[in-house]
């Protein structure tokens, strides 16, 4: 299911992957990726916790290397830290995602949402609006399928208005990473939130920290009464699914549903996705 490069695969995993330099450094290394077509959007599952079903997929990018059999590389963290190289991807990815989109709602899958992160890069461009209204227009899509997130190194209150401006063409809106960056409570009353998604790291020990278990029953409560859903990213074992799901939380996403595949796994796997696969044991 995790398809090629996918931990498990038997491809090589290279180290950690750094970009070692600097700013030119990062904007050389998606300019050849581009060029040789090695950017791809990968997919991961966002499912409802309620009854695992099939709701969305997250974007994120992976890295081919130029020799085959080689783990894809995830870099999008630290790209996302230098602007030029930043922009080049949400536009290339932007892309792809919305053609993936495109092509499963014409397999019939009408109903599934895409969701798709966006750098602070993106929004001071303020074309971005534009290029998604322009490229939803193109492939017949409804901006109510598709969520763009909020990444959490985006300053939100220095791009409130562009964030108004995603959200008044109809798009869905995320704060992602919430509780970790510049996203803090105060932007859930002032921003069109549609959706939280709570870190992995508060998730990681929610079985065994009531610290933690307080924190995210406090941040579920408070999303539910401002209309906001919640998302659960990193969740990686049925007891946190369940506990997460008798909590409240609406989606899950993370390595107990599927980890981020590339198109061709993620259309066989929306396919022949069974909710029942998921189903705690007695
Ligand atoms: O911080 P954020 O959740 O946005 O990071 C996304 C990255 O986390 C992705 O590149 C993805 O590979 C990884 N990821 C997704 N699900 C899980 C999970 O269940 N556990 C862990 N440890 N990492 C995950
Ligand atoms: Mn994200």
């Amino acid at each position: 299911m995790d398809g090629k490069g996918g931990p498990g695969s038997g491809l090589p995993v290279r180290g950690p992957a750094v970009i070692r330099h600097d700013a030119a450094d990062a904007k050389s290394l998606v300019q050849s990726a581009l060029a040789e077509h090695r950017l791809h959007a990968y997919h991961q599952p966002n499912v409802v916790l309620g009854d695992n079903g099939l709701f969305a997929s997250e974007v994120l990018t992976r890295i081919h290397s130029p020799s085959d059999g080689v783990e894809p590389i995830d870099l999008e963290k630290q790209l996302f830290l230098f602007d030029d190289a930043a922009a080049l991807v949400d536009g290339e990815i932007l892309q792809q995602s919305l053609d993936h989109l495109a092509r499963l709602h014409g397999l019939g899958m009408e109903r599934l949402q895409v969701s798709v992160n966006v750098s602070a890069a993106s929004l001071c461009r303020r074309t971005y609006a534009e290029q998604l209204t322009a490229a939803l227009a193109a492939k017949g899509i409804s901006p109510s399928s598709v969520t763009i997130e909020i990444v959490e190194t985006v300053n939100v209150e220095a791009h409130r208005k562009a964030i108004w401006d995603l959200h008044d063409i109809g798009v869905r809106i995320a704060l992602d990473d919430f509780g970790t960056g510049y996203a803090n409570l105060f932007h859930l009353k002032r921003l069109p939130v549609d959706f939280v998604k709570i870190d992995r790291r508060f998730i990681s020990r929610i079985c065994s920290d009531s610290s933690d278990r307080a924190i995210i029953d406090a941040l579920i409560g408070l999303t539910k009464t401002l209309g906001i859903q919640s998302i659960a990213e990193g969740i990686e074992t049925a007891e946190q699914a369940a506990l997460l799901r008798d909590m409240g939380c609406d989606i899950g996403q993370g390595y107990f549903f599927g980890k981020a595949m590339p198109f061709e796994a993620w259309r066989d796997l929306v396919a022949t996705w069974n909710p029942l696969r998921f189903k705690e044991s007695p």
